[in-house]
C-alpha cells in the first residue's frame, strides 16, 4: 500500500460495514462476506429513476452533487459494502475526442467508429483533470460522505474497443475481432492509447479519493485462449503494472471467461472476477488461491425468493468461511430487479455462517 492510498489506516470502526470490502480484497479476516453489486446504482432504484426523468447519464457525471447523491443512493437503501463511482465505460471517450452518445435501452453509440490507423491516431491524449473534472469532485464529496469505501472503475482497452471498433453494443463484437488481425499495428497503437488513458484515468480517481479500483474486460470471453494471449493479455499486463502501483486493491473483471481465468489472473489483478458459469471453488484454484469476486447468477433475482437463497448458499458455502471472497453478482444488475430483493440478499450474505465442510 502507497502512503498515499492508506484506505485501512482511514476507515473508522463507527460502522461495522467500513472495512470489510477492502479487507477481504486484500485476503484479510472479516466479520462477515462483503457483498456489492456491479450496477447497483441506477436502474432498479425508484429514487434514481426519479432524478433520471430530469437528468442524462452525462449530465449526472457531470454534475458532482447529482453523481455524488446517485452513487449513494444504494449504499442507503441497500445496505451494500461499498459504493461504486456512478459514470460508465465510456465517460472517458470525450476525453479522448471521441463523440459518443448513450441511448436509453441501447447503451453506448459512437458516431465515427475507429476504422484505421489514422483514426486511432486522431485520438487525444487523455488528461483526467480536463477531461473528467467533475467526477473527480465527485469522489471527494462521496468520500466525506460515504460510510463504506469507493470503488472506482474503468473500462478495459478490449471492452473499450468494442464499442469504439464496432460503433455500439452487440455481444459478437465482429469488427474489432477482424481488426484486431486484419490491422495488428492499428490494433496495438490502439491499446496503448487506451492502457496509457485509462492507467491516468484510475490513477486521477485513487488521488481524488477512490479506495479501490475495478477494471470491466465485460466482452473479453467472446475471445478465445490464443486471440487473448496475443492481442490482449500483454496490454492487461502493462495496464496491471501501472494501476498496481497506486496501492489500492485492485480488481479484474469478465463475463464468460471461464477458458481465461488463469491468463487474466497471470494478467494481473488482486481479485479476480467470477461470473456464474463457473463454480466458485474451481474458479478460486484457477486463479491460484487469489481473492474472488461472484459469482450469483444476476437472472436468479427476479425468480423465486428460495432458489436465490438456496444458491447463494452454495456459493458462501464453496467459499468456504475463508477470507478473500467478495460476494457480487455474476454480472450488472438487470434493470427489472426489485430493489427489495437486493436488500433481502445482501442481509441472507451478511446474516449467513459458514458451518464447516
Ligand atoms: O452501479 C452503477 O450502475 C454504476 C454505474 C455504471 C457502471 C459501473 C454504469 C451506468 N455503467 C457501468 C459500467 C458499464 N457500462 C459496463 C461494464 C459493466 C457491465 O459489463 O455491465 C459496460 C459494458 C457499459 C456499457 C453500457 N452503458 C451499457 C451496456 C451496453 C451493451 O453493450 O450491452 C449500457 C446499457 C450503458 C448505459 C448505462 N450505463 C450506466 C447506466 C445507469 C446506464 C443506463 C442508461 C441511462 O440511464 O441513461
Amino acid at each position: 500500500m502507497s502512503s498515499n492510498a492508506a484506505p485501512l489506516a482511514e476507515v473508522t470502526a463507527a460502522d461495522p460495514r467500513t472495512d470489510r470490502y477492502l479487507r477481504a480484497a486484500l485476503s484479510l479476516p472479516v466479520d462477515v462476506t462483503p457483498v456489492w453489486f456491479m450496477r447497483q446504482a441506477g436502474r432498479s432504484l425508484p429514487e434514481f429513476r426519479a432524478i433520471r426523468e430530469h437528468a442524462s447519464l452525462v449530465e449526472i457525471t457531470r454534475d458532482p452533487a447529482l453523481c455524488a447523491e446517485v452513487t449513494l443512493q444504494p449504499v442507503r437503501r441497500l445496505g451494500v459494502d461499498a459504493a461504486i463511482l456512478f459514470a460508465d465505460i465510456t465517460t472517458p471517450f470525450s476525453g479522448l475526442g471521441v463523440d459518443f452518445e448513450i441511448r436509453p435501452s441501447v447503451g453506448p453509440v459512437i458516431e465515427r467508429p475507429i476504422a484505421s490507423q489514422a483514426d486511432v491516431e486522431r485520438l487525444r491524449p487523455f488528461e483526467p483533470r480536463e477531461a473528467v473534472g467533475p467526477l473527480l469532485e465527485a469522489i471527494r464529496l462521496i468520500r466525506a460522505e460515504s460510510p463504506v469505501p469507493l470503488i472506482g472503475f474503468a473500462g478495459a482497452p478490449f471492452t473499450l474497443a468494442c464499442y469504439l471498433i464496432d460503433g455500439g453494443p452487440s455481444r459478437e463484437f465482429p469488427k474489432t475481432r477482424l481488426f484486431m488481425h486484419e490491422q495488428p499495428a492499428a490494433w496495438d497503437s490502439l491499446m496503448e492509447r487506451l492502457v496509457d488513458a485509462t492507467v491516468a484515468y484510475l490513477s486521477a480517481q485513487v488521488v481524488a479519493g477512490a479506495q479501490a479500483v475495478q477494471v470491466f474486460d465485460s466482452w473479453v470471453g467472446g475471445l478465445g485462449p490464443f486471440d487473448y494471449r496475443r492481442s490482449v493479455m500483454p496490454w492487461m499486463r502493462r495496464l496491471w503494472e501501472g494501476i498496481g502501483r497506486l496501492g489500492v486493491p485492485t480488481t479484474h473483471f469478465g463475463v464468460g471467461t471461464a477458458g481465461l481465468l488463469r491468463l487474466q489472473a497471470q494478467a494481473g489483478g488482486d481479485v479476480i472476477g467470477l461470473d456464474w458459469r463457473i463454480a466458485l471453488d474451481e474458479g478460486r484454484a484457477l486463479v491460484g488461491d487469489r481473492p474472488v469476486q461472484g459469482n450469483l447468477d444476476p437472472a436468479l433475482l427476479l425468480g423465486p425468493w428460495e432458489v436465490v437463497e438456496a444458491t447463494t448458499r452454495w456459493i458462501l458455502n464453496l467459499a468456504a468461511g475463508r477470507p478473500g471472497h467478495v460476494f457480487n453478482l455474476g454480472h450488472g444488475v438487470l434493470p427489472e430487479t426489485d430493489a427489495d430483493v437486493l436488500r433481502r440478499l445482501v442481509d441472507l450474505v451478511h446474516t449467513h455462517r459458514f458451518k464447516g465442510a
